[in-house]
């Protein structure tokens, strides 16, 4: 099993209120279905959850009335958004169906449980593929939190047995420093602790759930001696196919000690 996570900066602009990435997504749920390979999608929120989850401070927790709506609205928003990027992997011609991760699941201190997967490993079982996303999820000691989507592929990954976990962003891979801004930053191809301590991922994007960093912990954090981790940059064409292929593409694959 091989779990994926679409970014939401490849399958939104990130920059822009609930903008939708159709003809990318399309894509790349195409080059999954061509690949043929045994697939997991996890998808994030991108504009269509970070921009009112910062506004109103969601992932502090439940501090006043006035969040409620934003909780609601920002449910909405990633509801419509896997929507369309179930409605992209059908179209491809993956039976799949949108497992809202706040409707069915919890947390606990911003801590995913899942303490029965019984509707994802069901639906797997009959070839139908749980997409689940980055949420507002209730929270037992917060009240609710965000649970960002590398949350989810870290437990799928364990639950599921995955050899491979594919982060689709719209980057090569980890750089020496951001290379939207520094002309001479380069392409990272293999990481391990030391690497990531000594470098430089401080992103211009408001993200409530970390950057660049965050997502290179928790891939380090994911890989073993039988788990592949890697980042892969889903805006070019073809190439989560070729890796999936298992062809040598320019990306960033997480050591492990
Ligand atoms: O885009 C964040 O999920 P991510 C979820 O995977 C929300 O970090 C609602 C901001």
């Amino acid at each position: 099993m091989i779990v994926i996570k679409l970014g939401g900066s490849v399958i939104t602009d990130k920059s822009s209120y609930r903008t939708f990435r159709k003809s990318v997504v399309s894509r790349l749920c195409r080059e999954i279905k061509e690949s043929g390979k045994d697939v997991i999608v996890v998808h994030g929120a991108g504009s269509f959850g970070h921009i009112l989850a910062k506004e109103n401070r969601l992932n502090d927790g439940f501090k006043d009335e006035k969040q409620i709506d934003a909780v609601a609205r920002v449910c909405y928003d990633t509801r419509e958004l896997s929507s369309m990027v179930v409605e992209c992997l059908i179209e491809a011609g993956i039976p799949a169906i949108s497992v809202p991760t706040g409707s069915c699941f919890y947390m606990e201190d911003r801590k995913l449980k899942i303490d029965d997967d019984y509707i994802i490993k069901s639906m797997l079982g009959k070839g139908i593929m749980p997409v689940m996303f980055g949420d507002v999820v209730q929270d037992k000691k917060l009240g609710f939190a965000i649970c960002s989507g590398d949350q989810i592929v870290e437990i799928l990954s364990d639950r599921l047995d995955a050899e491979r976990v594919i982060f689709v962003s719209d980057i090569d891979g980890l750089y020496t420093s951001d290379p939207k801004s520094d002309p001479d930053s380069k392409l990272i191809p293999t990481v391990d602790k030391d690497t990531l301590n000594k470098i430089d991922t401080r992103t211009s994007v408001d993200d409530v759930t970390g950057g660049v960093r965050e997502k290179m912990v928790t891939m380090l954090r994911m890989c073993n001696s039988k788990r592949d981790c890697i980042l892969v940059n889903g805006t070019v064409q073809g190439r989560l196919l070729s890796l999936l292929k298992g062809e040598e593409v320019p990306c960033t694959r997480a050591k492990s000690e």
